[in-house]
């Protein structure tokens, strides 16, 4: 509860900033001098791409680890809130110094942007801390194993342990640049830095995040729907496979973040779109086994025909709904990833509108919705209180209004950055700004609906907030219940290797050894005149 807390505490303040920023985009209210377009775009940012997606993420694997694993060893637990303090110590920190006008560098914090010193300390605390909470949900993992030698692990433990070793492998590239580079410039102990190389090293890490994202709800998805429709999971072996690939696939992919990038060679640049299509593949699984398990389930209920099984879905359980409107989304939603990761294509969207729209249906929509579902049964879980007739009514209308301002926003974000609207501007600093709003006059081609999208957002936003006030304080009392699903029937077959930690460990190795290290050398050797220190640049 206590990281559900930071979770929403967040979560609130960062989507009325959103709602700032379309309004201001949409030409409709002009910020007060003291507050800066970029400062509230990176409140935004970083309270709900990080911070409320970070608290929720542990909030969950914590919970889930309890219900699947046992209840945490003291020492464990403690070791959960250390990393749980230290997480929120950086994140007060970075907090005080976004609000101060100190770090107004984006979620992003690309260099030659510099921010004030102490923010970087901030960032580090922040993955730190993370890594500790990361080594409590690790310890509790292999200490159930080690006490049920031979046994197959819970699917859900099994899936936790991918996605924290996925963090920490990926942490280790923003950690890099941020103790070697940022903190010794911005401190002022060098005049310089390779900007290249600490690009390179923030999407080392940047790439591997979005998945950090997405894997907890692929667990949901996994292992708790199956149980709320009533159903088993179709494969357990295949879903076990799908979070292999993840874990080996979704870091040595960086670089088409940087299809743009000159200082990359294009050699690299196709080696790592190579992988970036392979590390689609488990999403396709998982679209697979989700489709089967659905089917299977449906038809067990008396669901006939190609399509009949459809009307046997509990269309009007928002547990089900709000998860599956996320995954319906996800399907333009990953076209457009793949869109994205095509190089000619990219040429046409890469620092458009097209991206943000990109990040808002898969983060914004599939993820956020999924966890939005998970708080429904998972809040009064962990309160004592009742999932409610009521609250299903607030989480269904939730869940449409979310789904509609998303619509708006992002489908607008999406052409018009086809149109060229690039991204992250507030129009200052290199057209006249009603010259530059002309260019975009269109129904679905407008700002004016970014801005109706963000509002309609951010009345399912405050509709959430006060249903999570609901499920913490008002509900009536009573057991809620998590719902873990069943394996099938090829549970026993799945295979032993899945286990072999080791083994998927060295690979990942491997593979980002293959994918990073020339490059990288190149970047060293070759490196360009560095970039002096611009912390006045968007002030
Ligand atoms: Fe992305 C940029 C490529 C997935 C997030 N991405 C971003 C940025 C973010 C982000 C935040 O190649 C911006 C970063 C920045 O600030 O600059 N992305 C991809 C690819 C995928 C992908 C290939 N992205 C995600 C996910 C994210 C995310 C997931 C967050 C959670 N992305 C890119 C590229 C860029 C990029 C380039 C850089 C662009 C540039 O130039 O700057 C793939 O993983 C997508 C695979 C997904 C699928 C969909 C499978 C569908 C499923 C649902 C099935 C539905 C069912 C329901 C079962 C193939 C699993 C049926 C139900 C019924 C009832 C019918």
């Amino acid at each position: 509860m206590a990281h559900i807390y930071v979770a929403f505490f967040a979560f609130i303040v960062g989507a009325l900033m959103g709602l700032l920023q379309g309004l201001v985009r949409g030409g409709m209210i002009e910020l007060p001098s003291w507050l800066g377009y970029y400062q509230i775009l990176t409140v935004h940012g970083v309270l709900l791409a990080l911070v409320f997606t970070t608290y929720f993420i542990f909030a969950f694997l914590f919970a889930g680890g309890s219900r699947t694993l046992g209840a945490m060893p003291d020492g464990i637990r403690k070791l959960g809130w250390i990393g749980f303090w230290v997480t929120t110590i950086g994140t007060l920190m970075a907090a005080v110094l976004i609000l101060a006008g100190e770090a107004s560098v984006l979620y992003t914090f690309y260099a030659p942007l510099a921010a004030h010193p102490l923010y970087y300390v901030a960032l580090t605390l922040f993955v730190v801390g993370t890594w500790i909470a990361g080594a409590a949900v690790l310890a509790h993992y292999f200490g159930w194993k080690k006490a049920n030698k031979g046994q197959k692990t819970p699917l859900f433990g099994f899936m936790a342990t991918a996605t924290i070793i996925l963090w920490i492998v990926a942490c280790l590239g923003v950690a890099t640049t941020v103790l070697l580079q940022m903190i010794p410039w911005s401190f002022g102990l060098t005049d310089s830095m390779n900007v290249l190389l600490s690009r390179t090293l923030f999407w080392y890490f940047g790439h591997p995040l979005v998945y950090f994202w997405l894997l907890p709800a692929y667990m949901a998805w996994y292992v708790c729907i199956p149980k709320i429709i009533g159903g088993k999971l179709f494969s357990d072996s295949l879903a076990r496979l799908a979070f292999v690939l993840f874990l080996l696939f979704s870091i040595p992919v960086g670089f088409h973040h940087q299809l743009m990038e000159s200082g990359v060679s294009e050699f690299w640049k196709f080696v790592q779109t190579v992988l970036t299509f392979v590390v689609i593949v488990p999403s396709l699984m998982t679209a697979f086994s989700i489709f089967g398990t659905f089917e299977q389930t449906s038809r067990l209920q008396g669901g006939r025909g190609a399509l009949g099984w459809l009307g046997k879905l509990p269309w009007n359980d928002v547990r089900f709904f709000a998860p599956m409107m996320g995954m319906l989304i996800f399907i333009p939603a990953g076209a457009g990833g793949i869109i994205n990761a095509s190089y000619q294509m990219n040429a046409v969207i890469h620092n458009t509108l097209w991206v943000v729209g990109h990040f808002h249906l898969t983060v914004g929509s599939t993820v956020v919705l999924t966890f939005f579902g998970i708080s429904y049964w998972l809040i009064p879980h962990l309160t004592g209180r009742k999932f409610t007739p009521f609250l299903n009514r607030l989480g269904m209308v939730q869940t449409w209004l979310w789904a509609i301002g998303m619509f708006f926003m992002s489908g607008a974000m999406h052409l018009m950055g086809l149109l060229g609207a690039p991204r992250r501007t507030a129009y200052t600093t290199y057209q006249d700004h009603p010259t530059a709003m002309a260019w975009f006059e269109g129904m679905f081609t407008n700002y004016i609906t970014v801005a109706i999208g963000a509002v309609i957002l951010t009345a399912a936003a405050l509709l959430m907030f006060y249903n999570f006030i609901y499920m913490v304080w008002l509900a009536p009392k009573g057991e809620t219940e998590f719902p873990v699903s069943e394996p099938s029937s090829d549970a026993s077959t799945t295979p032993a290797i899945f286990e072999n930690w080791k083994l998927w460990i060295g690979i990942v190795a491997l593979l980002i050894l293959f994918a990073y290290t020339i490059p990288v050398y190149d970047m060293i050797v070759n490196a360009p005149p560095g970039s002096p220190v611009f912390n006045n640049l968007i002030k």
